[in-house]
């Protein structure tokens, strides 16, 4: 049985190759949905049925664990998917089955111990935090999933997200560094200016954007921690599979990578993160 990770597009990319490395020897099944990206303009109930008709694609492409590697449908999805259909879905393919989000381990990552963030990599001594800003979709922003699962968790923590709407769609494209590096600073100017200062510490709640997080940390002042999604999920699906052995049976190190959009070699941006050339099959 496969792992599955599903995005809009090349994002959850991202999460997929640290999980590769974390579990290398498991099979995994990338979907893109890129006839459909990017998502964070669309509206909730669209979002809800294309992810579910990705996941349901990913099942038959043999996953029994699916990763929504993507932070707009882990925000609109997820719950309703894990409440009403992965149930019936499990009996369909009779199988053990399940969809995960990357939301909450980026939130314990974000609130919790041990941080995975770069000053602390660095072994900078970091100070008590106190703003967190979150750069992600207009659709995740207006969710507002990460000031309320911080705030269950953090009475300490201030949250403010920044929508950055079209940035996933430049990047899907692969649009040149120059012109991505604009928008990212114009993105961090615009919070700044929100709320008065530069955040404490910064999330990256959109997987497109840790393509482009070098730019991100550019154009944020100097040693801000950044929290990496694709290192929290990791960390949380290794806790999954130590309490659910059921999802790592078997494997031989495969890798698949299907799109509903158009087939073949994804962009230089991508292939320039990835380290090699990639290709999406038709899904
Ligand atoms: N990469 C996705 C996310 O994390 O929200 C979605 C990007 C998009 O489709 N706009």
């Amino acid at each position: 049985m496969a792992i599955g990770v599903f995005d809009s597009g090349v994002g959850g990319l991202t999460v997929h190759r640290e999980l590769t490395r974390r579990f290398p020897e498991r099979d995994f099944v990338y979907l893109a949905d890129q006839a459909n990206a990017p998502y964070g303009g669309r509206g909730g109930e669209e979002i809800v049925d294309l992810t579910r008709a990705g996941c349901e694609r990913l099942f038959e492409a043999g996953a029994s664990v699916i990763v929504l590697a993507c932070n707009t449908a882990s925000a609109i999805a997820l719950r309703r998917l894990q409440q009403t259909w992965v149930p019936e879905a499990r009996e369909r393919h009779g199988r053990p089955i399940n969809v995960l989000g990357i939301i909450v381990p980026t939130i314990e990552a974000a609130t919790g111990l041990p941080w995975t963030y770069e000053a602390e990599r660095r072994g900078d001594k970091v100070e008590a935090i106190d703003i967190t800003g979150v750069f992600c979709t207009a659709a995740t922003a207006m969710s507002r999933v990460y000031e309320i699962e911080i705030d269950k968790r953090r009475e300490d923590l201030a949250v403010f997200s920044e929508p950055c709407p079209g940035l996933a769609g430049l990047i899907e494209l692969g649009a040149p560094t120059e012109e991505l590096k604009v928008v990212v600073e114009d993105h961090v100017d615009a919070l700044r200016r929100r709320i008065g200062r530069h955040p404490d510490k910064a999330i990256l709640g959109c997987t497109h954007y840790e393509i482009v997080a070098d730019l991100f940390a550019a154009a944020l002042p100097d040693g801000t921690p950044v929290i990496h999604q694709p290192t929290a999920v990791a960390d949380a699906l290794d806790r999954y599979f130590q309490r659910h052995p059921e999802y790592l049976l078997g494997g031989s190190g495969r890798r698949d990578f299907f799109t509903s959009g158009k087939a073949g070699p994804q962009s230089d941006l991508v292939s320039q993160f990835w380290g090699a050339p990639l290709t999406f099959q038709p899904a």
